[in-house]
């Protein structure tokens, strides 16, 4: 017997929706269906499986799951958080536009800046925390209002319910990359969004040990479209990719407690650190966002962003000098990260109007101790720091 997953609790769901115990052997973890074809009963006769690019068991228990978190109807996994950025553009035909946070993931700017827009699709990029921005930029030809929340790098929080209240009549598709957040913090369906994608590389993986997306969403027709586009272009994850994020959301809501709570600490700490300039969590009641925040979100995340007094070379040389919070790209990991956005992960915005401060640094805060967390950060900014940089 086994319970209606969909009455139950998130943390329950994270660990059963989707997961039934395997019918042929009853093992409890969904199994690696390592195969890339299935058997059918005859030429015109297909098992529920047919094709690994097509579909395969692993891969639907981790659609099934993240569908299930979301409130969503259907869920789609991709090869990795692009593959579904990839996969959502193929809704938009030539003539169309897009709105776009000014804060996105740079290689979600990268993707609509210099790869989209050569096959006649229009963007403006507004700043997403100001409702008036978007209405402004909204066209008649308008086919998707793409937000995240919180933002990347800057963690600038839009107000969901309200931009899908100005899209009511409007036939815009409003996406929400929801990868800061994570669906224990936020489900941006209920709040009216039409798509959501995760990069599950992030916090769904959550052990850095895997590159993953996942695209949800509730509109049966455009699950047809995606569903059709992903099959003939072919960006699926592997059964064991699926796997690991299957494995890692398992325990999403316990690591997502702690990273809130280590990125909160680690933020007032910052905050009155004489080598900052300025500290960007929403978990900070001055931070503008934060009353929306904390309506539209169960806790803050493990993202946090900061500019340090001094110049480039100062914060290289922050980076440099950490010890705990290693020096790379990504985020979402049990173990803690620091990178420069400006050099690293947005280097590809470089001369555009959605460039970078050469100044900030941006921490992914993991679930290590948090006094280890607070006192590495304490030997790199006062150790390193030049004297005369903190004025
Ligand atoms: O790397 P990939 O799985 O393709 O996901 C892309 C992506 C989408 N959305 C957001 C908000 C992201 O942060 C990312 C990837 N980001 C990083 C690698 C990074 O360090 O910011």
């Amino acid at each position: 017997m086994t319970a209606d997953w969909q009455r139950t609790a998130f943390e329950t769901r994270a660990i059963h929706a989707g997961q039934e115990p395997d019918p042929t052997t009853g093992a409890i973890t969904t199994p690696i269906y390592q195969t890339s074809t299935f058997v059918q009963k005859g030429v015109d006769e297909l098992g529920t499986y047919e094709y690994g690019r097509t579909h395969n068991p692993t891969r639907t228990a981790l659609q099934d799951v993240v569908a299930s978190l979301e409130g969503a109807a259907w869920g789609l996994a991709y090869a990795s958080g692009l593959a579904g950025t990839q996969n959502i553009s193929y809704l938009l035909a030539p003539g169309d536009h897009i709105v776009l946070t000014d804060d996105a993931y740079g290689g979600t700017h990268r993707f609509v800046a210099k790869v989209i827009s050569r096959y006649g699709i229009d963007y403006s990029l507004v700043d997403m925390s100001d409702l008036e921005q978007i209405r402004a930029a909204i066209r008649p030809e308008t086919r998707l209002v793409w937000a995240e929340t919180p933002t990347n790098p800057y963690l600038k929080i839009v107000d969901i319910r309200g931009v899908a209240d100005l899209l009511q009549n409007h036939p815009a598709l409003l996406v929400v990359d929801n990868t800061f957040a994570s669906p224990f913090l936020q489900n941006p369906l209920a709040l009216g969004a039409d798509l959501v994608l995760h990069s599950s590389t992030k916090y769904l993986g959550g052990h850095a040990d895997v590159v993953g997306g996942v695209v949800v969403g509730n509109d049966p027709e455009i699950y047809e479209t995606l569903k059709f586009h992903q099959n003939a272009g072919g960006a699926v994850p592997g059964p064991f990719d699926c796997w690991l994020v299957l494995r890692g959301i398992k325990t999403l809501p316990v690591r997502m407690e702690r990273h809130s709570r280590n990125a909160l600490a680690v933020a007032e700490f910052l905050q009155g650190h004489p080598a900052v300039r300025h500290v960007f969590y929403p978990g900070l009641p001055g931070h503008p966002g934060h009353d929306v925040a904390a309506r539209q979100m169960r806790d803050f995340s493990g993202m946090v962003s900061f500019t340090v007094r001094g110049d480039f070379q100062t914060a290289a040389e922050v980076a440099r000098s950490t010890r705990v919070f290693q020096l790379a790209v990504s985020l979402g990991g049990v173990e803690s990260l620091i990178e420069h956005p400006g050099q690293m992960t947005h280097a590809s915005v470089a001369g555009t109007e959605a460039e970078v401060e050469d100044t900030l640094l941006r921490l992914s805060v993991g679930i290590e101790n948090e006094a280890d967390l607070i006192g590495d950060l304490a030997q790199a900014l006062e150790v390193l720091v030049p004297a005369t940089a903190i004025r």
